[in-house]
Formats: C-alpha cells, sequence, structure tokens
C-alpha cells in the first residue's frame, strides 16, 4: 500500500524547511517540479529542479495568477493509479504522475491583519494552490499531500521506506481539506464583512451581521478532555483573530485545561472592560468573585482588593489584570491556590515568584478584541450575536437619568460607572454591590432577581476579609473553601452592604429585589430601567432616599 515517489509538486508561500525537504526529495531521486520563487530557492541552493512551464509549455502568466493551472498539472496528480484506464490516457497526453504535492498556500489571513487594502487581499487569495492541494487529497489512493511545515519531519522515513502508507496519506488528505476549509471559510467571513460594510444598512437590522460567520478555526491543541473527563476536547483558534485567551502565550505551569480556557476568558472579559484604569478580575466558574480597579495604577492593590470581595471562592480560581503583574501582585497570589494568572506582560520578578508554583499557569495575553462575533451553538445550529462589551454607549455616567434620590457626589458617581461596568460580565440576573472602586458583593446565576439581591448582600455581608492587606491572612481563608470558612468569617465580617453602591444588568421587574438592597443600607443604584413597573420600582428607592440611575441599555450575559 505504499506509493513509491518519483515525482514532486512543490509550490510553497512559506519557504520553512524548503532546502530540507528538497535535498530529501532529491537524494531520493525524486524529481522535482516547482513554480517561481519555490524552483529559484532550491535552484539558488544548487539542487536540479524542473520549472512547471517545461511541464505545461505555457508560461507563469498575469502576475503569478496562472502557474500551475494547467491540465498537464493537474491530469499529472488526479490521475487514478488503481485504473489501467487512466495511466494510458495520461501516456497518450505525454503526462507523467505526480506523486507528492507540497504546497502551501498565500498568506490571506496576515494580509487582513496587516491592514492592507481590499484589493491587496483580493491578491493574496490563492486560487491555483488550493486546487492542487485539493486535487491531491482526493487522489490520496496514490498520492500524498503535504501543506504544512510541520509534516515534513515525516517524509525522509516514508521516501527511505519507498512512500507514504494509505493510512498515512488518507490522514495528510483529511488535513488538507481542513486547511482549505479553514482558507476558504477566511476568505468567506472576510468578504461578507466588507459587502455588509460597504452596504452601510440600518445597524439594527440583523441582516446586517454577515451572511456567513465563516467555521474559519483551526485547532490549535488537544486537550487532556473537556468540562469534564469523559469529554474528548481541543482548542482552537479563529483565523484572522488575534488577541484574548486562545492566542496567549503561556509562560509556565500545568498544561491549559477547557475549563481554564472558557474561566481566562470570562476573567479577560472582566479585567478589559474598564478603560486605561488598572483593573483586576478573579473568575470562577465563568463568573467574577471579586473585581477592583486601581484608578492610581497600583494593580497590587486592585489585585487585593478583588480578592477580598470573596476569598472562599477565589480559591481555585482564576486571575486576570489589563496591567503589568508586580513582585507586590505575585507575593500575594502565591499564598492562595491559583489555576491562572493572565496578564498583558509579567516584571521578572513576579514570574520568578509565580513559577515556584509548579502547576499555576502564567499567560502572556493580548487584549481580546471587543469587535467580532460570539457564537452560542443551539441543537441543529448556532445563534450568532455581536460581541457585548465597553463600546456600548452606556459606560458614561453623563448619559444616564437620575429618578431617585440626590445627585451622586463625584466619588458615589464612580463607584455607579465602575458598578456598571462590572456588571456586565457577571452571568444569568447579576447584582453587583461595590465600594471604592471594588465589588463587596456579586449575585448571580440565579432565575429570579430577588435571589440575586439577596445573594449579593449576603456575600457582602459574610465573606469580607478583615484585613484585606493581611496576604497570610487572605491565602488561610482561601485553603479553608466552602461553608466552614463562610461561617468562620460571618462572626467578624464586616457588614459591607451598608453603604455600598449596586448595579444590576438588567431592569427590576418588581420593587422586591430593589428592596433587599435598601434593608441592607445600599445607597445608590445603577440599572437600565424599561419595566412595566418602574413606578414602584422608583417610589420605593424615593421613599427609601436612595439615588437610581437609569442608563436605558441592558447588560445580560449568559
Ligand atoms: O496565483 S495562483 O492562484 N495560481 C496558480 O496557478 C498557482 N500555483 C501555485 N497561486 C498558485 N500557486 C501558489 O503559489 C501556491 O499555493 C504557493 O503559495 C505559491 C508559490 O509560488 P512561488 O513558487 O512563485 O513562490
Amino acid at each position: 500500500e505504499r506509493v513509491p515517489i518519483a515525482r514532486a509538486l512543490v509550490s510553497v508561500y512559506d519557504k520553512t524547511g524548503l532546502l530540507e525537504l528538497a535535498s530529501a526529495l532529491v537524494e531520493a531521486g525524486v524529481e522535482i517540479l516547482s513554480t517561481g520563487s519555490t524552483a529559484a530557492t532550491i535552484a539558488a541552493a544548487g539542487l536540479p529542479v524542473t520549472p512547471v512551464e517545461e511541464v505545461t509549455g505555457f508560461p507563469e502568466c498575469l502576475e503569478g495568477r496562472v502557474k500551475t493551472l494547467h491540465p498537464h498539472v493537474h491530469a499529472g496528480i488526479l490521475a487514478d493509479r488503481r485504473k489501467p484506464d487512466h495511466l494510458a490516457q495520461i501516456e497518450s497526453l505525454g503526462v507523467a504522475p505526480v506523486d507528492l504535492v507540497v504546497v502551501n498556500l498565500y498568506p490571506f489571513t496576515s494580509t487582513v491583519a496587516s491592514g492592507a487594502p481590499f484589493d491587496a487581499c483580493v491578491e493574496q487569495i490563492d486560487i491555483g494552490g488550493p486546487a492542487m492541494v485539493r486535487a491531491a487529497a482526493k487522489n490520496h489512493p496514490g498520492v500524498a499531500v503535504l501543506t504544512d511545515p510541520q509534516d515534513y519531519d515525516e517524509l525522509p522515513a516514508a521516501l527511505a521506506e519507498g512512500g507514504f502508507t494509505l493510512a498515512q496519506r488518507r490522514r495528510l488528505a483529511a488535513r488538507a481539506y481542513a486547511h482549505t476549509a479553514a482558507y476558504d471559510a477566511a476568505v468567506a467571513t472576510w468578504f461578507a464583512q466588507q459587502v455588509e460594510e460597504e452596504a452601510a444598512e440600518d445597524p439594527s437590522a440583523p441582516s446586517a451581521l454577515p451572511a456567513y460567520v465563516g467555521a474559519g478555526y483551526e485547532r490549535l491543541a488537544a486537550l487532556r478532555y473537556g468540562e469534564n473527563p469523559h469529554q474528548r476536547a481541543a482548542v482552537y483558534t479563529l483565523l484572522g483573530a488575534s488577541g484574548g485567551v486562545a492566542g496567549a502565550r503561556q509562560l509556565h505551569g500545568k498544561a491549559m485545561s477547557f475549563n481554564n480556557y472558557t474561566d481566562t476568558d470570562a476573567a479577560l472579559r472582566a479585567a478589559y472592560d474598564h478603560g486605561q484604569t488598572v483593573a483586576v478580575a478573579v473568575v470562577k466558574h465563568a463568573n467574577p468573585c471579586g473585581i477592583a480597579v486601581s484608578p492610581a495604577g497600583d494593580v497590587a492593590e486592585a489585585h487585593r482588593r478583588a480578592h477580598a470581595c470573596d476569598p472562599v471562592s477565589a480559591y481555585g480560581g482564576v486571575i486576570a489584570t489589563n496591567a503589568t503583574v508586580t513582585a507586590a501582585m505575585a507575593r500575594q497570589i502565591a499564598p492562595v491556590f491559583t489555576e491562572v494568572v493572565a496578564a498583558p506582560a509579567f516584571d521578572a520578578e513576579a514570574v520568578e515568584i509565580l513559577s515556584a508554583k509548579k502547576n499555576l499557569r502564567l499567560l502572556l495575553v493580548e487584549p481580546p478584541s471587543v469587535e467580532g462575533y460570539e457564537i452560542k451553538p443551539v441543537s441543529g445550529g448556532a445563534v450568532i450575536q455581536e460581541k457585548d462589551a465597553f463600546q456600548a454607549g452606556d459606560a458614561d455616567p453623563a448619559s444616564w437619568t437620575r429618578v431617585a434620590g440626590p445627585a451622586a457626589d463625584p466619588d458615589t458617581l464612580a463607584d455607579l460607572a465602575f458598578a456598571w461596568r462590572a456588571v456586565r460580565s457577571v452571568r444569568s440576573n447579576a447584582i453587583l454591590l461595590a465600594s471604592e472602586g471594588a465589588t463587596v458583593g456579586v449575585g448571580m446565576g440565579q432565575v429570579n432577581r430577588v435571589d440575586s439581591c439577596r445573594l449579593a448582600v449576603e456575600r457582602a455581608n459574610t465573606l469580607g476579609a478583615r484585613e484585606t492587606g493581611d496576604a497570610a491572612g487572605t491565602a488561610e481563608r482561601g485553603a479553608v473553601g466552602g461553608a466552614a470558612a463562610a461561617e468562620v468569617l460571618s462572626d467578624s465580617a464586616p457588614e459591607r452592604a451598608r453603604g455600598a453602591v449596586a448595579a444590576s444588568d438588567a431592569f427590576f421587574p418588581f420593587a422586591d429585589g430593589l428592596q433587599v438592597l435598601i434593608d441592607a443600607g445600599v445607597r445608590a443604584v445603577v440599572q437600565p430601567g424599561g419595566s412595566i413597573r418602574d413606578e414602584e420600582v422608583i417610589a420605593a428607592a424615593q421613599a427609601a432616599g436612595v439615588t437610581m440611575y437609569l442608563t436605558g441599555s441592558r447588560h445580560f450575559a449568559h
């Protein structure tokens, strides 16, 4: 089932490993056919190579658009060796069979990413390359296809043993089709975006979403398992995308797990939702257990306060920041069992301190893109939406309407603005209590808003760390975990809900949830408004002398 390789067609944009590959072929007595600059590179190394024009009798033309698109090339790739008729036909046509195709495609996605103009991007859509790759993969019973320099390693052994096995050729063919499919998906996605942008239709119309949002994902790595050990899983990168957790560089620690990826994503979303202000988010099970900012730019302080919101839940959490991790922050993290720390940069000393923890994963992350789409699978298909992030026009309190209580002083207003930004990263009926740029109680994951209010208040009043600066103390609490820790803390924890501000990701359908916050001593609230019972809700705030602002927009996340 091995098919000996006598003739190879090599046409590669990425010349990585090309000369090693060509030498191996030449050494094994394989004739190399090649195109333009690929042939020139091989010839310059003193290796024999046949220009493809010699085979086609047709010059490379139209600035290279037509190089290999010729029946002489394609009949050589597509002739089925198992069919005597095919072999007789190509022989009478004077076509020699091709046994190996080595092609990688024009760099379409990196051209788009470089911000090149429309025509330049279009020029980088490879036509002849995919045609050869698809032809070779179709004819895998006789032909092998290599589309990735990483696969060249397999060639010398195959040459030594008389060619690739059928199993190898099938595997390479599958990979080749995945490669061209991802390539076309990237082209389709980009093209649709260009067309939509030009159309400049009503941006609120559903049709403003591209008709096709590609399956332009390429597998980055297999994961040990999925959300649970019995689920197989892998992580993918979106072609043409940059930044975010899938594009992260791991500096240290165990391999990332499925849940590490999703939790880190949630943590980045929370940490990068505060503009230029230094922010830290601690996330567990995709929900924040604490978020804090430091307008003074002290990342260690922001971390200390984010952690102090709920030290019990922070145990085994993921930490993300939009600022450089300092040694001071690293010293605070080290005593607490943490899964991942993700940041745009780490001070050398911070890496040293955190690297002492064998399992802790350190990720260098570029800011996640706020553009693009979120895809959620539903049975039989998917729903797709634009991302919800800080581009929404409601982050500035100047755009809000005060409907109850006295106007907030600048500090209170700053806290409300922080709470409103922070509440967007909390899932499923989010109620968030904040004080001085840090969350102090977060309610989430409930099927009604009144329970979220109760949860936020209970957490604020039971989980508070007494001394937020005490790393050893927080570690101890973190390490205790569970209900026991909450009990220990409830004796001495301060009532942090009293005097805090609150944000609600969506309107209060009834006054009951708000009343829970009022009874706990919350003094100002920001919420979207828009309930048919707004009047009742506003009246409850008014009666209690609690300030209330309406933003006019909501931020569900599920
Ligand atoms: O311009 S093409 O769409 N038309 C072709 O006939 C063709 N043949 C090979 N692109 C074509 N290629 C691509 O050229 C290959 O996929 C490869 O990426 C590149 C190699 O060209 P060169 O050897 O000139 O660098």
